[in-house]
């Protein structure tokens, strides 16, 4: 190397910015050491203020469960709730009236499943964990997953409920496609959990931008965009905006700058200024990132004030409001 690109490596690794040939040195002293089981107490942490979703999560954890298990019920809750607007069963309809959702999972190992525009299957983070567990495939999209679910044995369920059905008739008479930013003040249900062996896991689901065009799919079923885990390190997740997530490869660039040293807030923070740096003359969507790192810290970053996230410890079960890029 020369002298000059090492003393640069130098300065930036002093400033918490490692560069690559000094990762293999990070990796061993520091991550294996934080990575051990001593020291390590469970935690789950979602996006937005979904605390039944965490709540769940953290009974899992609490018995000793797996952070899979407990990321994989945790937003379960979610996808059951009719009341919920944005994710699973009562989630928001395409242009044409048709619910499609979009969710996955990944574990400790980097196991992944995703299903992608899935319809009439009310729980599709378990379609995901199926594709991860029974097939040789990560993704399945459409009437293929479908098929596999009720081959699996989930049952065809109308997810159009009637408040949906009125809402989008509504919108028909405008048809005119906006995301709302920090829609009811919840969205997209992206988890990541420890466990007491001080594992990592993450799950994300949701029914996708309203009134998408037929076919859509955004960044919360493409693990490296909506959802990322490496259990070295930690893990990152999503909400908002997809197509401007799968752009920067949201989720997998937050994984990496913790990788490199920064705490999961800094991490959120340049993960976020990333997306604004690709859309300097127009900010006015949302997107709101969260992640955890092998010692159980946390963080949060997001684009517009009214974002937040839960984390549930054993210190308590808190709704955290995210700072965010631009101010009120
Ligand atoms: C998507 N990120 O489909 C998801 C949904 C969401 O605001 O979070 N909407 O793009």
């Amino acid at each position: 190397m020369k002298r000059r690109k090492f003393l640069r490596n130098s300065t930036t690794a002093a400033a918490g910015i490692v560069s690559a040939p000094l990762l293999a040195s990070f990796k061993d002293e520091t991550i294996e050491k934080v990575s051990s089981k001593a020291g390590i107490t469970p935690i789950a942490i979602c996006t937005w203020d979904f605390g039944n979703a965490t709540a769940k999560a953290w009974e899992v954890l609490e018995k000793g469960g797996n952070a899979l298990d407990a990321v994989h019920q945790g937003v379960m809750v979610e996808e059951n709730d009719l009341n919920n607007s944005t994710v699973g069963n009562g989630g928001r309809p395409d242009r044409d009236g048709n619910v499609t959702l979009d969710a996955c999972i990944m574990d400790k190992d980097g196991n992944c499943g995703a299903v992608l525009a899935i319809q009439n299957i009310a729980n599709p983070i378990s379609v995901a964990r199926k594709v991860m567990e029974e097939t040789p495939h990560v993704m399945l999209a459409g009437k293929g997953a479908e098929q596999f679910a009720y081959e699996q044995g989930f049952e065809k369920t109308d997810l159009l409920t009637e408040e949906s059905k009125q809402a989008w008739q509504e919108w028909k008479k405008t048809s005119h496609y906006k995301p709302i930013i920090n829609i009811e003040n919840h969205d997209t249900i992206g988890m990541l959990a420890i466990d007491t062996d001080g594992d990592i896991a993450g799950a994300c689901t949701t029914s996708g931008m309203a009134y998408k065009m037929a076919g859509r799919v955004g960044d919360s079923p493409i693990i490296g965009a909506g959802l990322f885990v490496d259990n070295e390190v930690g893990g990152a997740t999503a909400t908002g905006v997809g197509e401007e997530v799968v752009r920067t490869v949201g989720s997998f660039l937050i994984v990496e700058l913790m990788r490199q040293g920064k705490s999961p807030q800094e991490a959120c923070e340049e993960g976020v200024k990333r997306i604004i740096a690709k859309n300097k003359d127009k900010q006015d969507f949302q997107i709101g990132f969260i992640a955890i790192n092998k010692k159980g810290e946390t963080g949060g970053y997001c684009i517009h004030p009214g974002f937040s996230y839960r984390t549930y410890t054993k210190e308590g079960h808190i709704n955290n409001p995210s700072g965010s890029y631009l101010k009120s």
